[in-house]
């Protein structure tokens, strides 16, 4: 018996035993650019607020998005208004997509609404999908919801809300100076010139590469909150890829940082690139100067041996390595750790630590090797202090 998502035998599940798991693909739609007739590549953020773990649905909609051409933001579970409205303004995001299916929409969803307007970007646009009953429909409309989406919709429909979301950039007409930046570095980023803006680089400006899944976003998030602890100003750039067929890109760094917790005292913005083409950092490092921060990370994409242009754009390059790699040969291949000037020996609570630590100590002539676990915070102090020291 096939049972489609939007039939009510689907959705009484709760009530009966739990469905047997299933293989089937979560990809929903083809790969195809749906958006390269756009000014710009639409960017959308996608949050859910409160308690509410139902993840799938949105899930969905971030994979469907990214092989839409679209670059999605996906800041996780469990965000409050204010930590969404703080992202998509740092974002520039053309649309926040919120997924609520929590029954705490009432709430949360304006409250959305005003934290966008305290965080300097009250021409934000908002939509909202998931388990919306038809009464609150209109009260939604009536705080400032640009669109609404139940259960079922199609993820044409969708693309097709983010592209009428998209419009093309503008100088942003404000005196929030980090909303300003947001935007800028939006267009900088996109080719254009920005004049008028205070342009500084900053003191510090350190590159953080190594292979995917090393642990640099985690690594950024535990540096970022040590560094807010000390009550120092610090910024982040991450980059992701891009789809070399849709152009579209899912840019899942920012998930690691917890900014209900850090708030609005780290800059980070995420933006994708086709290989390592970073022709457009030069600008976007004077730009984050300019508005104030004087410490600087760059996170590269997950990044091969042969992947080494980031150290002619910064101060200090540390790469990640991890433990059960490759052995001393690896070591010696010319290359990633070549411009290291700092090894960062992360998931140091994986076996085979001590060896690769002992393999570095071989080839690092002198560069520092620094043990953390980056989950845990553990070797975060020393790693900061030897980066931005
Ligand atoms: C699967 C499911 C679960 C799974 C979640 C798995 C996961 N990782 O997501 C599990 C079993 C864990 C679960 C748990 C619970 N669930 Co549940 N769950 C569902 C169910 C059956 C389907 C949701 C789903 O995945 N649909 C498939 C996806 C693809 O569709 P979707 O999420 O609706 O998204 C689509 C659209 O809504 C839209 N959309 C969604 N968001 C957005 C955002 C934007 C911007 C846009 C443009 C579009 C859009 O696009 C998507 C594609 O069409 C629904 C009932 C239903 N039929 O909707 C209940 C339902 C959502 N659950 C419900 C409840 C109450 C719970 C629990 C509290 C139950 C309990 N007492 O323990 C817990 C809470 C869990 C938690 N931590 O929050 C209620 C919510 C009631 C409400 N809001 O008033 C529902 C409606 C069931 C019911 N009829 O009572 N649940
Ligand atoms: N056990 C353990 N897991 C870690 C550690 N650091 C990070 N991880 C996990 O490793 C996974 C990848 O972490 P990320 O921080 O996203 O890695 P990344 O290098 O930024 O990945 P890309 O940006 O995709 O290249 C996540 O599941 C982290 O929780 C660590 O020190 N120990
Ligand atoms: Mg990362």
């Amino acid at each position: 018996m096939t049972v489609s998502r939007s039939s009510g035998l689907f959705s009484r599940y709760h009530a009966g035993p739990m469905p047997s798991p299933t293989t089937e693909p979560t990809t929903a739609v083809e790969k195809l650019d749906r958006c390269g007739d756009l000014s710009h590549r639409p960017r959308v953020l996608l949050g859910k607020m409160g308690l509410d773990g139902h993840d799938r649905g949105v899930k969905l909609i971030a994979r469907a998005l990214r092989d839409s051409g679209v670059h999605v933001i996906y800041s996780g579970l469990w965000q409050t208004p204010r930590s969404l409205a703080i992202s998509a303004r740092d974002e520039d995001a053309d649309v926040i997509a919120c997924s609520m299916m929590s029954n705490s929409h009432l709430v949360l969803v304006p409250r959305l609404i005003e934290e966008c307007k305290k965080v300097g970007r009250p021409d934000m646009v908002i939509n909202v999908g998931g388990i919306i009953p038809q009464e609150d429909v209109q009260t939604m409309l009536d705080a400032g919801v640009h669109k609404l989406y139940h259960t079922g919709t199609s993820m044409q429909d969708i693309v097709d809300g983010v592209r009428e979301a998209t419009k093309p950039y503008e100088p942003l007409n404000s005196d929030h100076v980090t909303a300003v930046l947001g935007r800028n570095l939006s267009l900088v980023h996109g080719g254009s010139e920005v004049a008028d803006a205070p342009k500084r680089r900053p003191a510090d400006v350190i590159g953080l590469t190594g292979s995917p899944g090393a642990g640099k976003s985690t690594l950024v998030a535990s540096m970022a909150a040590e560094a807010v602890r000390r009550g120092e100003k610090i910024a982040v750039v991450a980059f992701d890829p891009m789809s070399p067929i849709t152009n579209g890109a899912l840019l899942g760094d920012r998930l690691r940082v917890d900014f209900n917790a850090l708030d609005e005292n780290v800059f980070y913005r995420s933006l994708a690139i086709s290989g390592e083409d970073y022709s457009t950092l030069p600008a976007i490092i004077e730009l984050i100067g300019g508005a104030g921060y004087d410490k600087l990370i760059v996170e590269t994409v997950g990044a091969g041996q042969n992947e080494t242009k980031i150290r002619d754009y910064v101060d200090r390059t540390a790469v990640v390595v991890v433990p059960g790699m490759g052995d001393a040969v690896q070591m010696d291949k010319a290359g990633i750790l070549e411009i290291a000037d700092v090894f960062v020996v992360n998931k140091a609570d994986f076996a085979g630590e001590s060896k690769l630590v002992r393999e570095l100590l071989d080839i690092a002539a002198g560069r520092p090797i620094k043990e953390t676990i980056a989950t845990q915070g553990k070797g975060i102090v020393e790693l900061l202090d030897t980066l931005f020291g």
